[in-house]
């Protein structure tokens, strides 16, 4: 910045202003005079001197220039040109000149009426309308922005199913995921909170190979269509996440198999699903979900309490994306991915089919693969289940 005496800096500013407000910005003089070519480039009171190019007061017997003239009007903002020289590029001058300041007293984000904004929240965090970063509900975590593979290759081994191709790049924005299934806890809240009443069942296990004979209010609610999952989400201000999202949240940018990585046991293999898996059986103790017992071993011939596998957690944190409640999500079927989107948005359509994602306590472990996709009709319930995104 170039440092000017005071009262340079003062002519040089009031110069500025009334070159903002004449309109005589065509040509940016090299004496910080006005070039104006007639009375309409000037500011009222003042015509245009067609010999000097200047606008100058009117009736003034000694033609001046802007800088005889120290009072701008009340309704025009002081611009800062001290480094004047510098300027190469003149800013659009806007219609709303007491505006643009910012305005920003009183607030931290979102548009300060300039056409710019008055700051920015951390990622995925909105503003809400007192100019304040929201916080994310609880209970959610971070998915951050990135891309990755979504879909399974075709070469140089084929893997999944031809729903599941072609593998294709989307590039995701930061949202945030739902670190738990919705329980039949927070399912009876909403619920009742709308005048159904909902009654727990009691014959959930709370441990591996523990009797089934508790209550199941912290397990995944189970049994939900379609409008109910996306009812549930809405309830409490969160939404269904896109297949984009769900896809991204379980396999990360590395596109892993599973939220933990590409392992699975040797039980998770099926010609079928074209699934190729080498790892040791699990135990309950080594288990990362809850699928059949023939396939995963992990002690629950039903739902679990969620949270019961961290092993199985996702790299931000994100349990049961695999088995448990399998999960609904907001897009419509599509039979592939030509097509789709290269962003993380849902991906609309014309079929009555739902997706969802990520297999149940019931399915054998090659259904539990993150890329599998599968549908059903918007009214069908089952082991599905639901997670909510945000915002
Ligand atoms: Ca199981
Ligand atoms: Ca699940």
């Amino acid at each position: 910045m170039t440092h000017l005496d005071p009262a340079r800096h003062y002519a040089l500013t009031v110069a500025a202003v009334l070159f903002w407000a004449s309109g005589c910005h065509r040509d940016l003089v090299s004496d910080y005079r006005f070039g104006c070519a007639t009375d309409e480039d000037c500011i009222l009171g003042y015509a245009c001197d067609l010999v000097k190019r200047e606008c100058v007061r009117k009736g003034s017997a000694s033609p001046g220039n802007a800088k005889d003239v120290v009072t701008p009007p009340k309704d025009l903002v002081l611009i800062d040109i001290a480094d004047v020289a510098n300027v190469t590029d003149v800013p659009p001058v806007t219609t709303d000149l007491g505006g643009c300041k910012p305005q920003c007293a009183g607030r931290k984000c979102g548009p300060n009426g300039c056409g710019g904004v008055c700051g920015v929240c951390a990622p995925a965090l909105p503003c809400d309308a007192a100019g304040q970063c929201k916080s994310a509900p609880p209970g959610m975590v971070l998915i951050p922005a990135g891309s990755f593979m979504m879909g399974s290759p075709q070469l140089p081994v084929p893997e999944g199913f031809d729903s599941e191709w072609p593998q294709h790049k989307v590039l995701m924005s930061a949202f945030y995921l739902d670190a738990a299934e919705v329980t039949w806890a927070e399912w009876k809240t909403h619920q009742e909170a709308l005048g159904h009443p909902v009654t727990i069942p009691s014959d959930c296990q709370d441990t591996a190979y523990g009797t089934a004979t508790n209550s199941c209010a912290n397990h995944p609610v189970i049994g939900l269509t379609w409008e109910e999952a996306r009812g549930a989400c809405q309830w409490s201000g969160r939404r269904l996440p896109s297949e984009a999202e769900w896809e991204y949240a379980a396999r990360s940018a590395k596109a892993y198999r599973f939220p933990w990585g590409d392992d699975c046991p040797s039980e998770f293999n099926d010609a079928a699903a074209l699934t190729t898996c080498s790892g040791d059986a699990w135990t309950e103790i080594t288990a990362k979900a809850n699928c059949t017992e023939v396939d995963c071993h992990d002690g629950f011939g039903r739902t679990a309490p969620v949270r019961s596998f961290p092993l199985g957690k996702s790299a931000q944190g994100v349990y049961d994306l695999i088995g448990n409640a399998i999960e609904w999500v907001a897009d419509p079927w599509h039979s592939n991915y030509e097509g789709a989107p290269t962003t993380g948005i849902v991906w609309n359509g014309s079929s009555a089919d739902y997706v969802f994602r990520g297999g149940a306590a019931n399915n054998v472990g090659w259904v539990s693969r993150a890329a599998n996709r599968y549908r059903t009709v918007a009214n069908y319930a089952d082991w599905l289940g639901v997670r909510c995104a945000w915002p």
